[in-house]
This record gives C-alpha cells, structure tokens and sequence, in this order.
C-alpha cells in the first residue's frame, strides 16, 4: 500500500556559542581548524539562507533549536555548585576541557541528532524516531536528552524513543550512517544502516568508527522494521582512516539511487546485491559509484562532494545534488559534477551553497539536516514553529541578528557574558518557535 508523502528537511539551527573547539577526533576538519575564530553570526544565517533556498524550491523545510550550552547539568554532574555563574567561573578554572567540551554548538549538525524510520517501513505505522547517543564524543554524547525533547515537541504524533545505552558497544550517530531507498516517499522502502565497528570486538586502530552494528540492529528492531527490507552493511577502514568519520561524507542516497565512492564499503559487490535482494518486487536500486581514478578519497573528503544533500525537486524527473561551494572550488569534484550531469543518470543537477562556518567543523549541508518523511497528515502536524515559513525566517533572521556575536574567539568563550547572552536567546526563541517555557534546561532551573 501506498500513500502521498514528501521528505522534509529539518535543519539544525547553528546555535550562539558556535566556535572552532578541535573537539572531534578523526574529523580532518575539526582538528585542521581548531582555535579559529568564529562567526556563529554568519554561520546561523548561512544555516537559515540554506533552509529558505530549499523551502523556496519548493520542498518541505523544519527547523531544530539549538541547545542550551554551556551544558550545565553536565557542569553540576561532575561535581560543580553553586549559581550558573559561579558553575561557569569554576568549571574553567578546574576542567577547562571539559568546558569546551560543554560549550559546544554541535546540535546544528541533525544529521546526527536520530535515525528516523517514515511510517510505511514501519510494523505499526507511525513515525519512529531514535535520538543518538553520539557516545564516542564528549561534546555530542550530551546532545541526545535534550534532542528527545525536541523531537517530541516538534512531532508529537510520532514514536520518539530513547537513545540505546550510552555505552560503546551501542554507539550510534543516526541519520549520517542511515539511507533510505524507495521507488516513491509514501510506499515500503528498504532501509540501508552502514557501521563502521561490531561493538563487541577490540576497537580497531586508526580513528574511531563511531557506529556499531548492535546499535543499528537495536534501532530497526525498535522501529519495527521489516528484516527483509531492511540491509546493514559495512564501512572501509580506508574510508574511516582518511577521514569519513560518518558514512554520509562518502555516501548518499534518495529515492532508488545511492550515490557513493568506490572506497566507501567494506564489500561494495556485496552492499550491492544485499540492496537489491532487500528491494525486490518494490524497485530496482540504482548505484552510481564514483571511481577512486576521478575522485580520490582526500578530494572527497576535503571538497565534501557526497555530504550533499539528493533531493527531488518538484517537477524535475532527475535528482539534484545541493552541494557546498568546497566541492565547486575542487577541479576534481567540480569536474566530476559537470560529468554527472551532463550525462543520463539520476543525477541531474548540482546546486552549490555556503554553509563555510559549518564547514570548517566537517558539517557540510546534508550533516545540517534530518530528513523526515512524512504525509501530508503528518506534516499537518508537525508543531508550528518547527515548521519554515518566510514569516518565520524573517523573525529568526532578526532574533540572530540581535542575540549573535559577529565573532567568536577561544578566548571569548572564557566570559560568563556569553552564557548570559545565550540563554537570553534562547529564552527568546522559545517563544517564537511555541517551544514552551520549560524547553531548556535553564529554565527549569537545571
Ligand atoms: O560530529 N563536528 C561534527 C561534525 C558532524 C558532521 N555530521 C555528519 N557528517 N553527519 C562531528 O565531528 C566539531 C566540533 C568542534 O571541533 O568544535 C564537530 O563536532
């Protein structure tokens, strides 16, 4: 059975305290641009211009707050007291890195915030949805509490359930090692969950794989996933060592296609036939496999040609590539898309967008978003103020305009000033987004 329904994107809001922490090992990115200055100011506008392009092609576009940093319960967790102030003042004294850790703005990257099943995959059909224990990084493993209550409010209609166990051998990061393949949004498609580790076998040298079977496995038997649509397929140690710490810097999917490089899998002959078994009598999967001969890993990498988004844009029969201008100004990757285009296959057309302030951390314009299908009812039902609209672009582009800091140096993130000018904006931006007035944990007085 089929019904109508469309894929939104719901775009992580860059939130105030962005800056440049070094905090993500085995990220190229992170750890090349750590201790730069930011601009959160310039980053959440690139975020928000991003998500009104997309709305404005006419496809359905979210937004997800950003979070409350600095974290404080994770502050008073580990033994600091006192007021808000006194927490902040000690905790730099004492534990600096791990007050970096706290004053991260890493939710903007909603690639990572669940894995998200639409309701035609599952048993019951209802929405379902897993928050990431993002447990193999500090600064992330503290993101999941509160993007729980985030998913509830912005889809109350849905199954929002816990994160796995916050342990290693369930270490999840979400929708970044999660495609979904179908021949059209509203029927059965067939579920591909990519892993980089068995989570009970020794850690492999190298970088860490962040994503272990037993975690995708927990989530599709949580989500009610049909086994035989269902397909879990291995990442390269080459892929994770030169720097694909979550498979969607090397891969990406939409409708029957799956967009990858050749180095992306363990075993691509048998990700392949595992697909197509998985998706017999629904559709004929459609690989369009980059060669290591054009595009070599690093090039991939550094230029972020496959953290695109693939979307189908209303009225277009081919797939269109939202890439990020890195992969325009790489003669490889830019060779490649005029290639790709200009040939017959799924892949019609590339559109090039700024989001260099996320960049410049390793989140490229699919990490900024969760995809979401939903029907038409459903989206009906998504919380208003998580919803785009040009009225609301217009009132976030003031609140950022009024409440971000233009820069943002390592040393700035010293000043109990900032904590005080974030939570204001958040509290600001409860009320525009119908978030509620207990949403953050400070105001809860947690
Ligand atoms: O988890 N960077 C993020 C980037 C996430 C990108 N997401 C996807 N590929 N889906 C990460 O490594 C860096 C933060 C810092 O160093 O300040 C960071 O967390």
């Amino acid at each position: 059975m089929s019904t109508i329904a469309q894929e939104a994107n719901f775009d992580g809001l860059i939130g105030p305290t962005h800056n440049y922490g070094g905090l993500s090992d085995g990220n190229l990115a992170s750890a090349n641009n750590a201790g730069l200055v930011a601009s959160p100011r310039a980053a959440a506008l690139q975020g928000l211009e991003k998500m009104k392009t997309m709305h404005e092609a006419g496809l359905r576009q979210g937004i997800l707050p950003p979070q409350q940093r600095p974290h404080l319960p994770t502050l008073r967790r580990a033994g600091f007291t006192g007021t808000d102030q006194d927490v902040f003042e000690a905790a730099w004294q004492h534990a600096p890195r791990l007050m970096k850790n706290c004053l991260s703005a890493s939710s903007m990257w909603a690639a990572n915030a669940a894995t998200v099943s639409p309701s035609p995959d599952s048993v019951n059909g209802r929405l379902q949805l897993t928050p990431a224990n993002l447990s193999t990084m500090l600064h992330r493993s503290i993101e999941h509490p509160q993007t729980q209550r985030a998913l509830e409010t912005a889809f109350p209609f849905a199954d929002v359930h816990q994160a796995l166990s916050e342990q290693s051998v369930f270490a999840d990061e979400g929708a970044a090692n999660h495609v979904r393949l179908c021949e059209s949004r509203g029927a059965q498609g067939v579920e591909l969950f990519v892993y980089g580790r068995d989570g009970y076998a020794a850690h492999r040298p190298g970088y860490p794989a962040r994503q272990t079977r037993q975690a995708s496995e927990a989530i599709a038997r949580s989500h009610g996933l049909d086994p035989v649509r269902t397909v879990y397929a291995l990442q390269s140690d080459a892929a994770i060592d030169a720097g694909a710490f979550h498979n969607d810097v090397v891969c990406v999917g939409a409708m029957q296609t799956l967009f990858y490089h050749e180095l992306a899998f363990a075993d691509t002959a048998k990700m392949q036939s595992d697909i197509r078994a998985a998706a017999k009598g629904l559709f004929e999967p459609i690989f369009t496999e980059v060669p290591l001969a054009e595009v070599s890993i690093a090039d991939a990498i550094k230029a972020y040609l496959f953290n695109s988004m693939l979307v189908q844009m209303p009225g277009e029969n081919r797939l269109t590539l939202i890439a990020p201008l890195e992969t325009e100004e790489n003669i490889a990757t830019k060779n490649y898309c005029d290639k790709l285009v200009a040939g017959n296959g799924p892949i019609g057309h590339v559109h090039y967008v700024d989001v260099r302030q996320s960049m410049r951390n390793g989140g490229g314009p699919a990490c900024l978003r969760l995809r979401v299908t939903l029907t038409d009812a459903e989206w009906a039902q998504v919380n208003e103020g998580n919803r785009f609209s040009p009225g609301l672009y217009e009132t976030l582009k003031e609140w950022i305009t009024k409440h971000y800091r233009e820069e943002l140096a390592p040393e700035d993130l010293k000043d109990p000033a900032i904590m005080m000018e974030s939570f204001e904006a958040l509290d600001a931006l409860t009320r525009i987004m119908g978030l509620g007035s207990d949403f953050y944990p400070f105001q809860r007085g947690d």
